[in-house]
């Protein structure tokens, strides 16, 4: 790799005479911009334990009420960007929301796409677009960008959950924006019976319902028992994985942000590629380890970890005799359609 110039062996009268200008030469940035073979990534290997941040979420309910919040949240920030820029990776955003009995998040939309993964916690729902949705264990909920939406509690016990957006990559790009309103008015569907069957849509008088986002709600129980036909379907299968798509197209369930659900044999260990779009991994049931380049994380239920992209990962399964299911966010649908994605093996 042949040297390039350096800023400090231009003399100070032209370097001040550009800045005059607004110019900045090229090359002596151009290594650190565009560095050869692998990107730089300040996404780094990050573990969030749900052991320690639970307290802490529960400590913010006493400290602050919902209505001083709209949205009680703890940001999971990757330190590697800085926590203050709240980001998990360069377009994921990850948070740990927590709702009271009783208590109530009001009605917005904003540019940024989000989607819940319930954590903890029975007797809430999100309502979106008018569709209220109950909230369970594991459900994933999509609340695309522009939806209205709104969270509730009527149940008696804390109901935690794990929000992930884009909203990095929205407020890189200077989209990121959010409307208030009032309580929706409930219209018929719970954000997923219309869909609960793979393979077959509805379609009443030969019509699909050409919405974006026909499918708002995924119940875990149907994702859950889907990897375990799957799993007992195709006993060689090695990555026995499903992806949260729209039921209508096939799509990804949203433009920026790919969701999807894996369940790890006993015993098994999967290497995933190391692909361009960063990753995160979200516990769901069992014990699972997760290696990301040179660092190893022990993940209980609850735990939410996150891997740079242009990185291996691998995840073992801890249980020898029972499977362990994990939800995985990536950048992948972004990547894809920006023509950047890469699978280097
Ligand atoms: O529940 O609408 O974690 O607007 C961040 C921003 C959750 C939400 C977040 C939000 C929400």
């Amino acid at each position: 790799m042949n040297d390039l110039g350096r800023l400090e062996d231009l003399p100070q009268d032209y370097r001040d005479a550009l800045a005059r200008q607004n110019l900045v030469p090229l090359w002596p940035g151009l290594r650190a911009v565009m560095p050869p073979q692998v990107p730089t990534r300040h996404t780094r290997p990050t573990h969030w334990a749900y052991q320690a941040l639970r307290p802490l979420l529960l400590q913010a309910g006493e400290l602050t009420p919902i209505e001083k919040a709209e949205r009680r949240v703890l940001v999971l920030a990757n330190p590697g960007h800085g926590l203050e820029k709240m980001q998990a990776s360069a377009a994921i955003y990850l948070g740990m929301q927590l709702l009271m009995p009783g208590e109530w998040a009001p009605s917005h939309r904003h540019t940024p796409n989000a989607v819940r993964m319930v954590v903890e916690g029975e007797g809430s729902w999100t309502t979106v677009d008018g569709e209220k949705c109950p909230m369970s264990r594991g459900d994933l909920i999509l609340t695309p960008t522009g939806l209205w939406h709104e969270h509730g509690h009527d149940g008696d016990q804390p109901v935690i959950w794990l929000d992930v957006l884009d909203l990095p990559l929205a407020y890189y790009l200077e989209t990121s924006y959010h409307i208030n309103g009032s309580r929706q008015a409930q219209r018929e569907g719970h954000g997923d019976r219309a869909y609960a069957r793979g393979g077959v849509v509805p379609s009443p008088l030969f019509e699909r319902s050409g919405k974006r986002y026909p499918m708002l709600r995924y119940p875990w129980a149907d994702t859950r028992a889907a990897l375990e036909t799957l799993a007992q379907d195709r006993p060689a299968l090695e990555a026995v994985q499903v992806t949260y798509v729209n039921p209508e197209t096939g799509e990804d369930a949203e433009n920026i942000l790919g969701f999807h659900a894996l369940m790890l044999r006993p015993g098994q260990t999967l290497r995933l590629p190391a692909r361009s779009p960063a990753s995160v991994y979200h516990l769901i049931e069992g014990a699972v380890e997760a290696s990301i380049a040179d660092t190893g994380f022990t993940l209980a239920p609850g735990d939410t970890c996150c891997a740079p992209g242009y990185t291996g990962v691998t995840l073992r399964n801890r249980q020898p005799d029972t499977p362990s299911f994990v939800f995985v966010a990536d950048e992948s649908p972004l990547h894809r359609k920006l023509g950047l994605y890469e699978d280097r093996g």
